[in-house]
């Protein structure tokens, strides 16, 4: 897209139901879903369908940003409080990408908690995905205090593209991280690439002295999957198990179904 959207683009986009969310599913070494992860889409009549990237690109909060991951925020948990009284959903987990901006305040944070409380769903099945690349030094002025105050809660951090942005290992002594979750862009040759094969290696055994879960996102192909799986991973997202969708559920467990009798939806 050439021009980015105005304030009022994004606003009036809200007020008109044009974002929606899709979910693509995770699942745990024995090709089982445990979760999905929320991704936010955009129907515009103007532009077409857009991603995230497309229009969140401000480096400073807009007031249409944060209303938009509010709204997030509302959808996801919504969702996560109806799994709670799914007998075969109860355990799954709802992974979602928010920004830092996102917890500048008590308020924001106080607002997290507020709404899973307000749709029943469970802190422990929540995970924050917070994007490496998102942070600048000095977290771009956001107080690690936030999230340990969510953590406290049972609220999950997710360091997403994990080892991509600046100072990584930072971010693993100041914030109180669960989850590293790697890109394909660590594991893309790996059969090929004898240093992608070392430096999967190595972040396996840093997950493992930190006691971190290791989640891998990208996963396109069953070698990936198989050495991922070795090498210690325990959540896999991809192509290879299934595409973002419409949360129409009942298609997310024929997929499930499909994947478990091995005849994989791409
Ligand atoms: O950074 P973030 O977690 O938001 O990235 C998720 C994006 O990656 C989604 O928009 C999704 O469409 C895309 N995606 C999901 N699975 C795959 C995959 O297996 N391969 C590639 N290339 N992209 C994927
Ligand atoms: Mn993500």
């Amino acid at each position: 897209m050439r021009h980015s959207p105005s304030e009022d683009d994004l606003l009036n986009a809200l007020e008109q139901r044009e974002f929606y969310l899709v979910y693509q599913p995770i699942f745990n070494p024995d090709s089982c879903i445990v979760g999905a992860e929320a991704l936010l889409r955009w129907r515009s009549p103007q532009y077409g369908l857009l991603f995230p990237g497309d229009f969140i690109k401000r480096a400073r909060p807009s007031q249409s940003i944060l209303q938009i991951s509010a709204w997030v925020m509302e959808t996801v948990c919504h969702q996560l409080g109806q799994w709670a009284s799914d007998p075969v959903k109860r355990s799954w987990t709802m992974s979602v990408n928010i920004r830092s901006h996102q917890l500048y305040t008590e308020k924001a944070v106080a607002c997290i908690l507020e709404t899973l409380q307000r749709y029943g769903a469970d802190p422990r099945k929540l995970y924050l995905e917070l994007s490496e690349t998102e942070f600048l030094p000095g977290f771009n002025g956001f107080s690690p205090t936030h999230l340990h105050a969510l953590h406290k809660q049972g609220i999950k951090l997710a360091l997403d593209n994990f080892g991509m942005g600046y100072s990584f290992l930072n971010h693993l002594k100041k914030l109180p991280v669960s989850q590293i979750k790697i890109d394909q862009y660590f594991f893309k040759n790996l059969l090929s690439d004898n240093n992608e094969q070392k430096i999967v290696d190595i972040m396996s055994m840093l997950a493992g002295l930190l006691k971190l879960e290791m989640a891998a996102k990208g996963v396109e192909t069953p070698e990936q999957f198989d050495y991922l799986k070795k090498a210690g991973f325990s959540f896999f997202q991809g192509y290879f198990f299934g595409h973002p969708a419409l949360l129409k559920w009942h298609a997310l467990d024929a997929m499930e179904s499909a994947h478990i009798s091995s005849s994989h939806i791409r």
